[in-house]
């Protein structure tokens, strides 16, 4: 449950995010593998329309298609790619646990299918946008703190290439006009690194009321340099990263002052020979196991070290 957040944190409708420093998302064909970085061939995101916001609105995908720029290819491109649109009772992924897309088996898609389109390798859609839309705030599903939430599913359906995009939740459907107060999310976040040694990405786990530890668990790093948790009570602890295919997990303790606020999981490429195409999925829960969402414009701003002040007692001599 996210108790009390503020939901309206600015502009922030690109997804990946503006801080979050990532090229991509990426979702594989099912019949990919999964040492190449996607463990289950599905990515779910959530978007958030605040209450006020009464015109219609668009979901845009940057390259949809599995082809030509940006994608990776395995062996010949022969992967088609699914993207859904969901409204309405069901996506709320607050009340409806199964939503937030976690484990397979589960029922990812609740809510009313507003839109949905396969695609392939098309040129058409090949470094261009896609536009879904146009969609009524209230097909919404309403959330107090969020205001109304839509989900987006991206499912590889066949072939075994990856499929790079990215989103974004637009007022215009030719261009990409930000809503104020608007907002994404996600729990399960599966996307690619920069092909270069000094990007470093981040993703922003927002950490509620109760939290008292983080379990994080990532997959298929590479063992590509380091990953650190910073806040403003962590300069930046490291945790345990994946090698090739595997998961690596570790909880970090929560302080009472990082409660209401976002953690940075900072991604730091290696230095020396360079790993390329990195694709990583990362997901957080708390100490009762609840999934703890990445948030693209992430709550409480961009969390900045606050360095403990020293205090040297006068020593009367
Ligand atoms: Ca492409
Ligand atoms: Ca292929
Ligand atoms: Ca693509
Ligand atoms: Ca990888």
């Amino acid at each position: 449950m996210l108790l009390g957040i503020q939901a309206s944190t600015g502009y922030s409708q690109p997804v990946p995010g503006k801080d979050e420093n990532i090229p991509f998302l990426v979702t594989f064909g099912k019949q990919g593998e999964t040492s190449w970085g996607d463990d289950d061939f599905y990515q779910v995101f959530f978007f958030t329309i605040p209450k006020d916001f009464t015109q219609q609105f668009y979901i845009r995908i940057f390259d949809p298609d599995c082809g030509g720029e940006h994608d990776e290819i395995q062996g010949d491109f022969n992967t088609r790619t699914l993207f859904s649109v969901y409204g309405g009772k069901g996506v709320d992924p607050e009340r409806n646990e199964d939503s937030r897309g976690l484990y397979n088996g589960l029922n990812y898609k609740g809510g009313n299918l507003l839109a949905s389109r396969v695609f392939g390798g098309e040129a058409r859609y090949d470094n261009k946008w896609f536009t879904f839309g146009p969609f009524n705030p209230t097909a919404g599903d309403f959330n107090p703190n969020w205001g109304f939430i839509f989900k987006i599913v991206c499912e590889g359906v066949n072939g075994d290439d990856g499929n790079l995009y990215r989103y974004f939740l637009s007022r215009d459907p030719e261009n990409n006009l930000p809503i104020e107060g608007a907002n994404a999310f996600t729990y399960e976040y599966t996307f690619r690194m920069w092909n270069d040694f000094n990007s470093e990405a981040h993703i922003y786990p927002y950490i509620d009321t109760g939290v008292i530890f983080v379990q994080q668990r990532n997959f298929d790093w590479d063992n590509d340099g380091t990953i650190l948790v910073a806040s403003r009570y962590k300069q930046g602890i490291q945790v345990p990263i994946s090698n090739e295919n595997d998961w690596k997990d570790s909880k970090i303790p929560i302080e009472p002052q990082e409660i209401g606020a976002s953690l940075d999981f900072q991604f730091h490429k290696r230095k020396g020979e360079l790993v390329k195409n990195n694709n990583v999925v990362i997901i957080t829960e708390n100490q009762r196991g609840e999934a703890l969402p990445f948030v693209a414009s992430p709550i409480g701003g961009v969390p900045v070290y606050i360095p403990k002040i020293k205090v040297t007692q006068y020593k009367p001599k």
